[in-house]
């Protein structure tokens, strides 16, 4: 890519979306598409090529489709399948119409199987069953993959797959039961600490492991990999250590400044014992990631705040809007007058 090299970040309103125009940006990539298309259906074909059609790219980032925590994937699994099935297929088939340069998709790493080796190598997927809390969404995933290499076999298309870590970083969805775990985990925890409860229930044992990845670090790397790689097959996308949930519990606990004991709710799902991602390919391409964990989460933590004072700064404008609303206004009296007026 060059610096006025014209960059679609489809998605640009998700965690990874956000995170990507923002790297971009402030690389000196100047002439980006995707920030401003709330309009945009994306599950929609004709809107998708209409929309290339239109603003003609030249590099695309895929980081577009519905996600969600193992509540979100147990309460919602075909609108997530539906969601990424589509939204895949619309964007590869325009990008390949429209003879895009080089385009990278991001899938998941729960495309990986449930019981997978680990750390997870690009050549273990498909070798085994997936994880059932997110077997929808992740059978999207590989969908898409199978799709990129599809297009590459058959038309000799430049797209690439790369397969993220868990996701986490500001902006991120803090809605609390949909949300994935650090976010979650940060509103509930504090709302118990402004609560002074005595306890919080983690959901599961605590004790599955997962591999995180910060947005901002991921975003550098997935500019990488459109710079640098170009194979048919994936290209995992990790921070190559990883924390088990009861660890991380801890940690935010720190951050988050919450007093109470932390217990374990197991009659909850834990999802998939183990997420590590091999991610040998990228470190050959010189990649490290460049904020401590703990760093990230503290920078999350300070994003979630500040979302929360804005809302609170809405909720009051609107409750002294309401207000003005019920008092006679001047101008309403004048216009009664008026109004009587022959
Ligand atoms: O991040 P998470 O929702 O999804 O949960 P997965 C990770 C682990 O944290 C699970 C536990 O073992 C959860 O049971 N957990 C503990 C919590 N407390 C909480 C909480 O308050 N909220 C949440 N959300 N979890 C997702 C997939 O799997 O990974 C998606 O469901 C997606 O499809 C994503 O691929 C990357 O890591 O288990």
């Amino acid at each position: 890519m060059h610096r006025d090299s014209k960059i679609y970040v489809a998605g640009g309103q998700s965690l990874i979306g956000a995170a990507l125009l923002g790297e971009l940006e402030s690389q000196g990539y100047g002439n980006l598409l995707g920030k401003y298309t709330e309009g945009l259906d994306l599950t929609d074909p004709s809107q998708v090529d209409a929309y290339f059609a239109t603003t003609k790219p030249e590099y695309v980032f895929l980081a577009a489709g519905k996600s969600g925590g193992i509540e979100a994937n147990r309460k919602y699994p075909a609108d997530l399948m539906r969601d990424n099935l589509l939204t895949g297929c619309h964007i590869l088939h325009s990008a390949f119409q429209h003879r895009v340069k080089k385009l990278l998709y991001l899938a998941s790493s729960c495309s990986y199987p449930k019981h997978c080796p680990q750390p997870m190598k690009e050549e273990y997927l498909l070798t085994g069953l997936l994880e059932p809390t997110n077997e929808a969404y992740a059978l999207a995933k590989i969908a898409g993959i199978k799709l990129c290499q599809a297009y590459r076999r058959q038309y000799g298309a430049p797209f690439l797959c790369g397969i993220p870590g868990n996701t986490f970083g500001p902006g991120d969805d803090f809605s609390g039961d949909d949300s994935h775990v650090i976010p979650g985990l940060i509103r509930r925890m504090h709302e118990a600490k402004q609560k002074k409860a005595p306890s919080f229930l983690i959901w599961g044992t605590g004790a599955p492991r997962r591999e995180f990845i910060f947005s901002r670090d991921l975003a550098e790397a997935c500019i990488l990999v459109m710079n640098e790689y170009d194979e048919a097959e994936p290209i995992n996308l990790g921070m190559g250590s990883d924390i088990s949930i009861a660890e991380l519990a801890m940690l935010l606990k720190e951050i988050i400044g919450f007093r109470g004991e932390i217990s374990f709710d197991s009659s909850r799902p834990d999802g998939m014992p183990v997420k590590i991602l091999d991610s040998g390919k990228l470190r050959n391409l010189n990649w490290k990631p460049r904020t401590s964990f703990r760093k990230a989460l503290e920078e999350t933590y300070q994003s979630f705040l500040r979302s929360e004072e804005k809302q609170d700064r809405g909720a009051r404008t609107e409750i002294k809007l309401l207000t003005a609303d019920r008092r006679p206004r001047p101008a309403e009296g004048r216009a009664r007058t008026g109004d009587r007026r022959p």
